[in-house]
């Protein structure tokens, strides 16, 4: 993409900041219903920021034609189930991932799960984190549409509802043929707890949730999880890596473990407000999101992971491999870009845009991430390669979406 483009959006951007009507919000109120207001207001204000631009935001991106993504619930039943059929449709497809390196990626839809295994270490506390799952998501997207059909866009996972009502009350979860299946068979883990940390970085303590075995009902019913798990945590205290390394073929059945504990206390309306509130830093912004190691806090991302529980959701490396991964990010992205757009100037190309290295938590050290630095998603996606600076805005570089 061309500097004059970039600079471009910068100031159409940062010439808009204003929305009608609602003032915005400065800081997140701890009454959770006011909380869920105030998170309106910052989605329709990134709305309006973006779409009031006058100009075009890439040679294929207007104004017009941007797509709108949306959280489950404001979906119809019918589109619901377009997107679950087409998640099925890539599970049947054949994997691009050659067989001499990920012998377990079987479908198409394994070529996401492997890249993500692959990269873990590179694209998790590092400063490419955000733009990079931004650009796999979308990719996740374009899969679903080009390859299977899907007309519409991906969804969203908004956290703080189901924190409101338990996780099983909510559209995304209650098992119903128009959620993304629900909770895991019961299975007794009294006393257990879930271990995070070692290898250096201090341990926390998560509880179980309320299911913990194979998903029984809902469009995913009978998947299969082929690869991982790399570094699976279950309950007591147990790490568990596939025998034959996490790109063998494991075949098994999808676990889920909703805890709603986790979801309450790590992402309800005022944690998600907050993290879009607080942090005048990217950094500031991204270890908010993601908990700072030792803090015992592990964030909204964190918190969506974990509450989903189970296998592949308790696998950093492997989550992908749960179908609610790309409703769970499209929330992470919305939380960007909501943060995003109360400062566009310094947060989309500015100062603000990127902190952090190519590696975990800089281990092992590496040069620090640039709007220059590639990102490559692998044999996912259509095997177009960008840079951060393509990554940086919803309307640029590859992409043309909005959340409402
Ligand atoms: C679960 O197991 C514990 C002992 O580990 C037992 O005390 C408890 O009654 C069991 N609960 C159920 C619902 O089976
Ligand atoms: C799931 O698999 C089981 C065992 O193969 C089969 O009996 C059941 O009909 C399948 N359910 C669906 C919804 O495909
Ligand atoms: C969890 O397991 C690790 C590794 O075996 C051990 O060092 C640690 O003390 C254990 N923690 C608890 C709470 O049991
Ligand atoms: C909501 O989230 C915040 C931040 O994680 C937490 O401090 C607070 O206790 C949570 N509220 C409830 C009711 O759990
Ligand atoms: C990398 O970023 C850090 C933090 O912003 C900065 O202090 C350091 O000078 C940067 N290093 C290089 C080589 O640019
Ligand atoms: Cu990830």
């Amino acid at each position: 993409m061309k500097a004059g483009l970039i600079f471009t959006l910068a100031t159409v951007l940062a010439g808009t900041n204003a929305s009608p009507g609602d003032k915005l919000p400065i800081s997140a109120s701890s009454d959770i219903q006011v909380a869920q207001e105030q998170l309106k207001i910052l989605i329709s204000h990134a709305k309006y920021i973006v779409k009031s631009a006058k100009k075009s935001f890439s040679p294929t991106c207007k104004p017009g034609n941007v797509q709108i993504r949306k959280e489950w619930s404001t979906l119809s039943p019918r589109e619901r189930i377009a997107y679950t059929d087409a998640v099925r449709c890539l599970q049947k497809k054949t994997a691009k991932s050659p067989a001499s390196w990920a012998p377990g990626a079987k479908t198409r839809y394994d070529d996401w799960v492997a890249t993500h295994i692959d990269q873990t270490l590179q694209i998790h506390y590092t400063g490419n984190f955000l733009g990079w799952h931004r650009f796999f998501l979308w990719e996740y997207e374009q899969a679903l549409r080009n390859e299977c059909g899907y007309q519409g866009t991906q969804p969203y996972w908004n956290w703080g509802l189901s924190a409101e009502t338990g996780m099983e009350q909510n559209p995304v979860w209650d098992g119903s043929k128009t959620s993304m299946s629900g909770n895991g068979v019961y299975i007794n883990q009294t006393g257990l707890e879930v271990v995070l940390g070692g290898n250096g970085l201090p341990e926390i303590y998560l509880p179980v949730g309320s299911g913990g075995g194979c998903v029984e009902s809902g469009p995913f019913v009978n998947m299969t999880v082929n690869l991982g798990p790399a570094s699976l945590t279950v309950p007591g205290n147990i790490t568990v890596v596939s025998p034959n390394g996490p790109l063998s073929y494991n075949p098994r059945c999808l676990k889920r473990d909703l805890t709603d504990e986790l979801n309450t206390r790590f992402a309800n309306f005022t944690a998600i407000v907050d993290n879009i509130l607080a942090p005048k830093s990217v950094y500031d912004f991204q270890m908010q999101m993601q908990g700072v190691p030792g803090s015992g806090i592990i964030g909204v991302h964190g918190g969506g992971h974990y509450s989903m529980g189970g296998d592949p959701g308790r696998d950093v490396f492997t989550s992908p491999g749960d179908p609610a991964f790309y409703l769970h990010h499209g929330m992470i992205d919305l939380v960007w870009t909501a943060w995003q757009m109360l400062d566009p100037e310094n947060r989309v190309y500015g100062k603000d845009a990127i902190a952090g290295t190519n590696t975990f938590l800089n281990q092992p050290p590496s040069a620090n991430t640039t709007l220059n630095t590639e990102i490559s998603i692998g044999w996912a996606g259509r095997g177009v390669n960008v840079a951060m600076k393509d990554v940086m805005s919803t309307v640029a570089g590859p992409f043309c979406y909005v959340y409402a």
